[in-house]
């Protein structure tokens, strides 16, 4: 077996020629490496090949082809009571000399395979973790701080430590550039890594981040609440296409072009009551409890003592769209009622430990406010200093869906708003006004899609992790690697997806950095991105 100090010599010798970025050994003697904290539990050499995908949070995934790979399997112990499992793709041929690391969704629990695929498609080495523990609820938290922890932010900084110790050892030299992308609550580690650990990576993809935690997940009890106030609460799912399409008379022309999708819902003053029934109850119209509930979703939480907003309500125009609020805001019966299974898994596991937690008792005044101190402050990415981050020379670009029907999209112009009030304070000799964050970060919104992709709209930008295989200049994957490599800053993406009125037809649309908005430019083709322009305001 060969020694640790073996392999330095190995890492040394081959550091100091720079030579190609082949493997130095074979990948099975990584089995062997010696790391503090880590077990490496396998490391084999894999040929190219369908690979199980299945999860116990999706036990129907289909399998993938997977290119060949070095793959290491391995778990990490910082304390006695964490198991935090991560692999790492290495591959055999063709490593583009860098490393990217891909975030998790809801409460991890499964390390994400399907994710890695195309960054060691396009020569990275790729690796993921399962956030410390396994299965998709957080039952795992009851009793278990350190595992909360490991979720909260241990593990994807563990990963990013164990993984270039790996590279190095098989490759001989660290990545040159590290990357993170992640959506949901691989958004939330995103931000969690640029906050706590600015050192980790170049460049960072931050998609829907789930970095409000706590707030978020009372949005989700509150939700459940307005929905089971009284029997007569619940929206049914034959409702939604009369709430979108009343939503959309009263705004989609507010842009400038009525095409079922709306640029920016802020400048969107819909009241849920226009949709009262005048007489019997049909599938085009809402009883009087449903208009209440309707409006509490748009609303959003608040403290019912001080008024603050807790987080941000809903915005309007996607209620029916694919995979929108059916099932995520007013599916009531398991397994389809998501909001209220990470509300519940949240507030009665993670926060207050209890198996027997009723939503119905939730106060939110003081149990949001007790969430924030204890879960809150491991899990929660909320930290607007991003100094560190941005003097490390790191590079940060995060979009969400204005259809996001799991987290609302102004949870990301919030937290992008309070880095821009934070760093005001500390400006940056190199930058100047809005620059100051620009420069850095920058976030781009996506008319119509929902959490992550999907939705309506032009969804599709490199966010699923697919990278487009023709021209992929405007694609979200290959602005960030331009940004870190070249120091050319994105100043818009193109998005493509289907018309919403007419799936047959194929959409084009700029998406631009935040604040500007896509502006028609008022002829040719509306589904042209040709046709409009990155604008500092609506006409
Ligand atoms: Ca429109």
């Amino acid at each position: 077996m060969r020694t640790p100090s073996a392999f330095v010599t190995v890492a040394l010798v081959a550091t100091a020629l720079a030579g190609p970025a082949f493997p130095q050994q074979s990948c099975e003697k990584l089995k062997s490496l010696q790391l503090p904290g880590i077990e490496i539990v396998s490391a084999t050499l894999v040929p190219e090949g369908p690979l199980d995908l299945t999860t116990a949070a999706n036990p129907n995934a289909r399998p993938a082809v997977v290119p060949a790979r070095c793959d290491v399997k391995a778990v990490a112990r910082p304390t006695s009571d964490s198991e935090i499992g991560f692999e790492v793709w290495l591959p055999p041929s063709g490593w583009n000399g860098k490393y990217m690391q891909l975030g998790n969704g809801g409460w991890a629990g499964s390390i994400p395979l399907p994710s890695m695929i195309a960054p060691l498609r396009r020569g990275y080495a790729a690796a993921g973790t399962d956030d410390g523990h396994k299965g998709n609820d957080a039952s795992w938290a009851i009793g278990h701080p350190e595992k909360l922890i490991d979720f909260g932010y241990r593990a994807p900084h563990r990963t990013r430590a164990a993984a270039e110790a790996i590279v190095k050892a098989f490759y001989g030299r660290a990545p040159e550039r590290n990357y993170f992308v992640g959506c949901s609550d691989g958004g939330r580690e995103a931000l969690m890594e640029a906050q706590r650990y600015p050192e980790d990576f170049n460049g960072i993809v931050a998609g829907a981040p789930a970095n409000a935690w706590s707030r978020l997940f009372a949005g989700f009890v509150w939700n459940e609440q307005a929905l089971l106030a009284d029997p007569a609460s619940a929206i049914p799912p034959a409702k939604l296409a009369a709430i979108q399409k009343a939503v959309l008379a009263a705004c989609d022309a507010l842009d400038g072009v009525k095409d079922s999708l709306i640029e920016d819902p802020r400048a969107c003053r819909f009241d849920p009551a226009v949709l009262a029934c005048k007489g019997t109850e049909t599938a085009d119209c809402l009883t009087a409890p449903q208009v209440k509930a309707l409006a509490r979703i748009y609303a959003g939480p608040k403290d019912p003592r001080t008024g603050e907003q807790i987080f941000p309500g809903y915005p309007p125009g996607t209620e029916n769209a694919p995979a929108g609020w059916n099932p995520w805001i007013t599916a009531l019966a398991p397994p389809n009622a998501i909001q209220f299974f990470f509300g519940n898994s949240y507030y009665g596991q993670a926060v207050f430990e209890r198996r027997d937690w009723d939503f119905r008792t939730m106060d939110f005044t003081n149990d949001v406010a007790f969430a924030l101190r204890k879960a809150g402050a491991v899990i929660d990415s909320t930290n607007p200093d991003l100094r560190s981050f941005r003097a490390h020379g790191g590079k940060l670009i995060q979009y969400h869906g204005w259809g996001d029907a799991a987290i609302s999209p102004l949870s990301s112009i919030a937290y992008y708003e309070s880095v821009r009030s934070f760093l005001t304070r500390f400006p940056d000799p190199r930058s100047e006004g809005r620059k100051q964050v620009e420069d850095f970060y920058r976030l781009f919104l996506v008319p119509g899609m929902g959490h992550c992709g999907g939705g309506l709209g032009p969804n599709s930008f490199g966010n699923t992790g697919a990278w487009p295989a023709g021209d992929a200049s405007h694609d979200i994957l290959t602005a960030i690697e331009t940004w870190v490599e070249q120091g050319t800053a994105p100043e818009e993406l193109i998005g493509s997806g289907k018309v919403p009125e007419d799936a047959a037809r194929t959409l084009t649309r700029p998406l631009c950095v935040y604040p500007q908005v896509a502006r028609y430019k008022g002829s040719g083709d509306p589904y042209d991105a040709a046709n409009f322009e990155c604008a500092a305001e609506r006409r």
